[in-house]
Formats: C-alpha cells, structure tokens, sequence
C-alpha cells in the first residue's frame, strides 16, 4: 500500500476544504440513495472531526450516520491513467460514492482505504463524490463498542458515558484525514517492502516491489549512496539487494534517510517511478534488553492522542509539527500512537525527526465475555493493513497490538480462549513482520497474571499506583510498583516498558503536601515512577501518560478533559514537564549486567 505522492507519472488532487455536510440519526441516507447526493443541512470541514466544529448545531455528542459530499474536478490530464479515490481515514465506518457508484467501504478505525474510479469519471469533467460515515463502534469490532442496548445485555447499573463508548477518550467522528484523488499509471509500481539490516559498518536493505507490468519489463533501483541495479521483472515481483558499506545508520542521534527511487521501464520507456525514504536500522531484543543497530536502547516518552481543540482527531499539521517541538525540548525519544493508528504523515515526520514509534492498532479494552473468532479475525485484519500501511518507516519499531484488553477483570480472560487469541496473533504478527517485537498494554487490574505476557517479546504494563488506588500515597505506590515489576521478571525473562503512568493535574493547583491534582503531586508522581523502572534491571522505558491533555466523553471522573497531560490541551507545560526536562536532559546509564 503505497502512500499517494506527485512526480512526473503520478498525480494528486487534494480534496481537502469544506465540504456539504448532513447526520442521518434515522439511517435513511442508506436506503434512500443519498450516494447519489442529497441536500446537505450543514458544512464540514475535511479534514476534521464533526464534533466540535458543529457543535452549535447539536452535534458535539452525535453518534450515527453522517453525509459528506463535494465536487472535484477530473484534470484532463488524467485521461488514459488509474484513476483512484484515497480516503485518509473516515471513523468508524465508512463508505464512498462517486457519481452515484458505490466505489469501497471500509470499518478498520483509523486506517485508509481507496477504490478505483475506472469507468465512473471523464476527465476533463466534474464528479461528484460522496462519503458516508458512522461513528457508532460495533460490539464485536476489537474495540468493542458500546450502546444503550449493551448496557442491559451487560447488566450495568448505568450509562456511564456520554457520547457512549467504552475507551477513556472522545469518540470523534468524521473524515479526519485528507480524502485524495489519485492518478497512477495503468502498468504501474503497486507495492515496495524495505527491508534493512546491519553487518558491522555494513547496512544491507532489500528492496522488494511489486508491479502490475508483465514479464519483460525491468526495473531500476537507484539509492542515494550511488548504486543502481536493474532487475527483471518475474511474475509481477522484482527484488533489488544493496549493501551500503561505511553505512550511515538511522538512529536517534543521526535519523539519516537514504533515497530509494524506482522506475519501471516496459519497451525501453519509463511508464512509472516511485520514491521512498530509507533508514538503515536493526530492532532486536535480546534477553532483558531492546537494541537500536546494537546499542541498549532505554524509551523515554509518552502515550499521545491525537486531539486538539476544534479539529478534534482532524490531522493538524501545525500541531504536529509543535508537538515534535515539544518532545525535542522535554528530551522524549519516542511515543505510543495510543490507542489507534495516527496519520502517516505523522509517522513521516518521526522518521526525519529520529523519534522512535510504537504503532498501536484500535484495540482498546478488549472485553472477553465477547471477543470470539470473529473479533480474532477483524483484529488479524486490523494488523494486516496497519503493518501493509506502516511496515517502511524506520521510526516504528514496535507493534503494540491491544491496550488493557480484560479491562473489566473478567474471569474469561484468564481461560483458554484468551490464550488462543493472544498466542495466534502474536505469532500472526511476527509472520506478517518478522522485524519488529511485539507487545500488548496490560491493565492494572489484571495485574501480573496476564496470559499475553506468554506471547509477547516486551512485556508492557500501565500502572496507576498513587492515582486511581492508594491515592496520595506515593510512598506505598512505589512499593507496590516495584513488586509487580520483580513479580513480572521472575517468570518472564522478557524486557518491560512501562507504558502508562500518571495523574491529572489542573494547571495552576499547588499544594505543600502531597495532593492529587497539584501540579507538585503530578511532577512527584512521574519522578517517583521513573526512579522506581530505571532502577530495575528489566525496564527498557518510561511512557508518561499522556502527553497532553485530552478531551474524553463526559462521565463523573473527568473534568471536560482527562488532565493528566503534562502540558495542557493547548500545549502549555505544566509543572512536571520542567522536570521531565530536567531528568531527560541526562543520558540514561544503563546498570550493569550480569
Ligand atoms: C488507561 C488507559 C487510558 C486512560 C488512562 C487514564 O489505563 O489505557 O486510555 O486514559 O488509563 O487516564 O485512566
């Protein structure tokens, strides 16, 4: 799955801007034909989520179906090409019209999909294009959703959140990445797997493509170091192998990218090109430590959200480019794109900024009273497309596969079941990617019996200790923290990340002694953990929870927003960022091993 890019074969319009807008609480745009089009109520910008931008009009906390429609001219340039529409994400569910046909759907949260526009446009003409979404999460998809009707099925005494939903943060809804119309040559590069190793001062990269031309055609390989190969075409596959000597490495200090450029040739002429970014790198773990290019690698970091006031989860580049600001100042070399696939061209941007990435797939508080085969398969479905869409970038370096599934404690959780679905798709993923580890987030009340922790390389956990139990006592949640940890590596020789730990904090509390919300309970709070997991020979990192403050829906625990951002929505630090600063300015030293 190629990410869409302009040269001299291929072409985008972006269909960014703001679009007719309708929400369809009765569902009748589906049976009355609004693919065709309808007559729109509102206007919504794209990319963006509907909530805040319409929340005048009723529609902060809607839930359901809405319509999206715009013209797009067809340049005629695009006349001869494939042409093919590529909608960035559309959450949850999704499904896209052009001039009245139905073109593709998709209900994998957070990821793109597309569908090809052959026969349905003129170029040269305007087409009409039609996307449907519903933000409504279904029981069985791997983050399983949650409506009135749940509620009974589940015996619960009450709602407990408005908008409804399961997971602690909001429930956006809308187009929220760019929608693009693509043109590509008919015999074309489809697909381009990298693949890097390290040899010493060697960097080996395979590079590995796919393309829909026939046997005969060749295709060049050009890397920035200055090789060049021309391979055969065999069978739609051609495989290209490079060894970079005196290899410049991507890494933290030196985020390097070498140039990949193919070009397929059929008949002696260049009918397409591609180009990518390479970054020479090696994963590994061994025993209780992760490896980048064979240097221990120790996470210092934060669990994000994809969330800023008015865009919602709507890509913000500005914010994007603040954000990696931010963590260059506090001295963060990586983040968790919890709990959900964020944009590709944050993942981009990473990988120019040599900041380490842990991908997450949409799965949040897996519940196993309900996860059965058909959940297993959207979740094998989930991480197929996550990892065809994220697989080049040298900045992710982990699949996080599930955050705090058995979230409730049920007892199903700990039975066979649960170690089937955790052993299958952990073995799933390792087959699809066989370069980087694998984890899942586990949740406190679970606790160290955790049958993922069988399955996984890197045993990860979120802790709260000294915020939702034994609050205010930051003393006995050290002591409690480190026992967890002792318990976790004396029956897993496995690293550990710690990938949450926090407090919210309203910015401008203080407090002589230890108070929850204080910006000096916060700043102890994280000063506290990070002393505890550095010291232990296991620890491999420490995610702050969260980088920010978040918007979640309303229920009695959080003010408007989950606060335990250690800056503010609006990206104003709090006290603990001086801190983290201060502790993160100072190389990690590793303990000695024995
Ligand atoms: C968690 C969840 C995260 C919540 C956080 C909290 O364990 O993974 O989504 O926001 O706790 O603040 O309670």
């Amino acid at each position: 799955m190629l990410f869409p890019k302009s040269n001299a074969h291929r072409d985008i319009v972006d269909c960014s801007g703001v679009w007719d807008f309708r929400p369809d609480p009765e569902g009748l745009g589906l049976k009355d034909g609004w693919g065709d089009g309808f007559e729109s109520t509102h206007e919504c910008a794209v990319p963006g989520s509907w909530n805040e931008q319409l929340q005048e009009f009723d529609l902060m906390n809607y839930v359901g179906g809405a319509w999206y429609q715009r013209e797009v001219h067809i340049p005629h340039h695009f006349d001869g090409k494939q042409v093919f529409l590529r909608v960035g994400s559309a959450d949850f569910e999704s499904k896209l019209w052009v001039n009245g046909q139905l073109i593709a759907e998709n209900d994998l949260l957070c990821l793109p999909y597309d569908g090809a526009l052959d026969g349905y446009i003129t170029p040269g003409e305007k087409a009409r294009i039609v996307i449907w979404v519903n933000n409504e999460q279904r029981y069985q998809s791997i983050t399983p959703g949650v409506a009135i009707d749940d509620y009974i099925r589940e015996q619960r005494i009450r709602d407990e959140q408005f908008p409804a939903t399961r997971p602690d943060f909001f429930p956006y809804g809308g187009i929220q990445r760019p929608v693009l119309l693509c043109a590509i040559p008919r015999v074309h590069i489809a697909d381009v797997t990298l693949d890097t190793h390290i040899d010493g001062s060697i960097g080996l990269l395979t590079v590995r493509a796919q393309v829909n031309a026939p046997d005969g055609g060749q295709l060049k390989v050009a890397v920035s170091d200055g090789q060049v190969e021309t391979l055969p075409i065999v069978e739609g596959n051609a495989v290209a192998q490079f060894r970079i000597e005196d290899c410049r490495f991507w890494s933290l200090r030196d985020p390097y990218l070498y140039d990949v450029s193919l070009e397929l040739e059929v008949d002696g002429t260049t009918v397409d090109s591609y180009a990518l970014h390479a970054g020479v790198r090696e994963i590994t773990v061994r025993g209780r430590r992760l490896y980048l290019n064979g240097e221990k690698v120790f996470l210092r970091g934060f669990g994000k959200h994809e969330d800023f006031p008015v865009h919602g989860r709507g890509l913000n580049l500005p914010l994007m480019v603040k954000d990696f600001g931010l963590m260059h100042w506090i001295g963060a070399n990586s983040f968790r794109t919890s709990h959900y696939p964020y944009a590709e061209e944050i993942l981009d941007y990473a990988d120019r900024k040599g900041v380490l990435v842990i991908s997450e797939l949409a799965s949040v508080n897996l519940d196993f009273r309900i996860a059965d085969e058909e959940t297993l398969r959207n979740h094998r479905r989930t991480l197929e497309r996550q990892i065809a869409r994220d697989k080049n970038h040298p900045s992710v370096i982990m699949w996080s596969v599930a955050n705090e599934p058995g979230y409730l404690g049920e007892e199903e959780y700990q039975g066979e079941a649960s170690h089937h679905y955790w052993k299958n798709l952990c073995d799933y993923t390792r087959e699809l990617d066989a370069s980087r580890p694998v984890t899942v987030a586990n949740v406190g009340r679970i606790s160290t019996n955790d049958p993922s922790f069988h399955y996984v390389d890197i045993v990860s956990i979120n802790r709260y200790y000294g915020w939702y139990d034994m609050p205010g006592q930051l003393d006995r949640a050290a002591v409690r923290l480190q026992k967890e940890l002792d318990d976790i590596a004396a029956e897993h020789d496995k690293p550990i990340l710690v990938l949450e730990f926090g407090a919210d904090t309203i910015a401008g509390a203080h407090s002589t002694t230890d108070q929850l919300f204080t910006e000096e309970y916060q700043a102890r709070f994280l000063e506290t953990y990070c002393d505890v997991i550095e010291n232990h020979p296991n620890a491999i990192g420490t995610h702050v929870w969260n980088f920010a403050d978040f918007r979640t829906a309303q229920n009695h625990r959080r003010v408007i927003l989950n606060l335990k951002g250690v800056f503010t929505r609006t990206r104003e630090p709090k006290l603990a960022a001086f801190r983290l600063k201060e502790r993160w300015s100072v190389p990690f030293v590793f303990g000695s091993e024995a």
